[in-house]
């Protein structure tokens, strides 16, 4: 018998592993005594500052069932553990829909203090997907921490886990990060508390001690990922009359209760700009097409849900089981729809997958197309070419019943105005319906962020996440420049060899946006696409008051269906908008839109 030496980098990692684990199991041990029961709470998505009254009462904001804590509460329960969920955001909204007058934001903190003192619990799980959601979670641990200062907080979600050093360093409230998938990792710290597991079994944890960083982040995928959501007493059912589930809740019938459901985890792809694979590792996961199916049925008796928005990375990954999946859904009957608001890989689309899909309740469904240029697309690893969006759109063109929108992204590293050109013309061509478009964001653990010196990483980095939208930067700019605008320029017409500067990109996203969504319009003819556009303009007129730009296509909208007298209306409130901005002004002489009115 010999023994052979381990090599010394190797025998170093397990030694360093050994010494993080004492450091984590002893501070895991000096904060957590017991742990049976537990809270879990969603933090209020919108933050005060940007939260308007008027739109969240026109159900603009975003009312996500938390479908990933729903999955911990399940396992759990599953491991005997009492859990309860929390949903600031739900609360939140529910409030202000329920009171008049005398509605503050601040109601999430007697909602959830209430909930403590009833609940008693002995840890908080508290989550964050989004980047641009991290104040908030660091304001509810805070809340909590402020007046229970022994209660041990763990966060968790796609954020902490890609952004984990920083989120330890910038909120001290917060105990431990739970990395990556949650579903066994949690229950596992839960059960080291217990003491009902050994040091060994923990995994997929973080912590800061004497501010340096520990964790354990021997990332091992879930392969047991078929539990089925577990709500708890959250109403779910309600959630679609408090906000918005999906991209596509303008198209259904106010009174459709619409859910998530998850079919895959992970994603094929590996796009330079996305964190999917830094999350959730390399390749697909699938649930048995009979649970999500099943999964599907018992939603719609528990609440009455008969839209599903799917909360897959690549819901067509494997495209046997995704006719399967869909085949499924039409062979039981169930009278629903769906869509696919976080886009398909448009290198999946076949006719014989978009037939079964439309026949199985499909109403809406992006693809994530986002450039138009061939060097582009190949520098971002994007795993669809020009030639399959352009197969894909013609495919999908033959189904006037599904609303199709493309998302386009600028920005990229050194894009020049030339290759963005590129991006408007591809998506002319393709004749999507609508097109949704991003300034590049510089996500935490992507490899364009790898890539980027810190310096350069500035980019539209996650402080500037809300420019464009709704709640944005953007109508702050509009607002603040109503009297005296700043110089505007048609930049597309520039030299196609400059890379556009920072400050230059919002015009262009500007300009694009109006170019594939907007100018496209005036050319429009087919009586389905242009209803189905009506409807997506009026929720934009609703969701952006004042635009004059989307009335005025609001207006030819409604010109082109034969409705002269809306249409009249809606050009004379367009003017009316645009004679009290100069920001709009110059936006209108530049495109050459005041013969329209
Ligand atoms: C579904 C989805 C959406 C949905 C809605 C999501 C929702 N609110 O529920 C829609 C389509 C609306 C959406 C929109 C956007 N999305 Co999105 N989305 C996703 C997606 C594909 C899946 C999320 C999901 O539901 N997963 C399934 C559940 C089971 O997982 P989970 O919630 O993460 O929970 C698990 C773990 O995280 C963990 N966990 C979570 N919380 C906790 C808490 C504790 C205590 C513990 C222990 C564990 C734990 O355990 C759970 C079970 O394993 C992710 C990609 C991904 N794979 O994560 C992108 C992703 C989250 N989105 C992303 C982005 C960028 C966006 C947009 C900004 C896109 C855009 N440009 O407009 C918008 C922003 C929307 C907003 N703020 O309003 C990025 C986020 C990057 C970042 N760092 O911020 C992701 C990661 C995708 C990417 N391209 O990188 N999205
Ligand atoms: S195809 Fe979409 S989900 Fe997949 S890696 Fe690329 S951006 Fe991420």
């Amino acid at each position: 018998m010999y023994s052979v030496a381990l090599p010394i980098k190797q025998h170093d990692l397990l030694e360093i592993q050994d010494a993080t684990r004492e450091v984590i199991s002893d501070k895991i041990t000096t904060v957590a005594h017991v742990c049976n029961r537990i809270l879990l709470v969603t933090p209020p998505q919108v933050p005060e500052e940007y939260f308007d009254v008027e739109m969240a009462r026109q159900k603009r904001y975003p009312a996500f069932p938390p479908y990933g804590l729903s999955i911990i509460n399940k396992r759990l329960h599953e491991n005997g553990y009492v859990s309860e969920i929390i949903d600031l955001n739900y609360e939140v909204l529910a409030s202000l829909h329920s009171t008049r007058r005398s509605f503050h934001y601040s109601v999430w903190q007697s909602k959830l203090q209430k909930r403590i003192e009833e609940f008693k619990p002995d840890l908080i799980g508290i989550t964050c997907m989004f980047s641009m959601t991290a104040p908030q979670m660091y304001k509810v641990a805070e809340f909590i921490k402020k007046s229970y200062k022994n209660l041990p907080i763990i966060a968790g979600g796609v954020h902490v886990t890609t952004a984990a050093r920083t989120v330890l360093a910038e909120c001290r409230s917060i105990d431990f990060i739970s990395l990556y998938e949650g579903d066994t990792s949690f229950v596992a710290i839960i059960d080291f508390i217990n003491k009902k597991t050994t040091v060994d079994a923990l995994r997929h944890i973080a912590t800061q001690q004497k501010s340096r960083y520990f964790s354990l982040d021997n990332q091992l995928r879930e392969y047991d990922i078929d539990a089925v959501p577990d709500y708890g007493s959250l109403p779910i059912g309600e959630y679609h009359t408090l906000g918005k589930i999906g991209a596509y809740h303008w198209l259904l019938d106010d009174k459709v209760c619409a859910s998530a459901i998850l079919s895959n985890r992970g994603c094929r792809g590996s796009c330079t700009y996305c964190s999917v694979n830094a999350f959730c590792g390399r390749g697909v996961r699938s649930r048995k097409v009979q649970v999500i199916v099943d999964e599907m049925e018992c939603l719609k008796e528990k609440y009455n849900i008969t839209h599903f928005m799917w909360l897959d990375d690549d819901l067509l990954y494997n495209r046997r089981r995704a006719l399967e999946l869909f085949h499924a859904i039409v062979k039981r009957n169930m009278n629903i729809s769906w869509d696919a608001s976080n886009g398909v890989i448009a290198a999946s689309i076949t006719p014989e997958i978009v037939d079964v899909a439309y026949k199985s309740g499909c109403i809406g469904l992006h693809l994530g197309i986002e450039s138009g240029n061939q060097k582009i697309l190949a520098s971002i690893r994007k795993p669809s070419d020009l030639d399959d969006y352009r197969t894909a759109a013609a495919i999908l063109k033959q189904y006037p019943g599904i609303f199709t929108k493309g998302f386009l992204m600028v920005g990229f590293t050194d894009e020049t105005i030339g290759q963005v050109l590129d991006t408007v013309n591809l998506a002319l061509e393709l004749q999507l319906d609508w097109y949704p478009i991003q300034i590049l964001t510089v996500f935490p653990s992507t490899e364009i962020q790898k890539s980027l010196s810190d310096n350069a990483g500035r980019r539209m980095g996650f402080k500037d996440k809300f420019f464009i939208g709704a709640t944005g930067g953007q109508r702050l700019r509009e607002k603040n420049e109503k009297v005296e605008a700043k110089e505007f320029k048609n930049l597309l017409a520039a030299d196609p060899h400059i890379v556009p500067s920072d400050e230059q990109l919002k015009d262009i996203w500007f300009l694009v946006d109006y170019k594939v969504n907007y100018e496209r319009i005036l050319t429009e003819e087919r009586i389905i696409k242009l209803n189905m556009i009506k409807k997506m303009l009026r929720d934009i007129c609703n969701r952006v008051p004042e635009n004059p730009l989307s009335t005025l296509f609001f207006g030819i909208l409604e010109e082109k269906l034969g409705k002269h007298r809306a249409s009249q209306e809606l050009k004379v409130q367009a003017k009316t908008y645009l004679d009290n901005s100069t920001y709009w002004q110059k936006r209108f002489e530049v495109l050459n839109l005041y013969r329209y009115l």
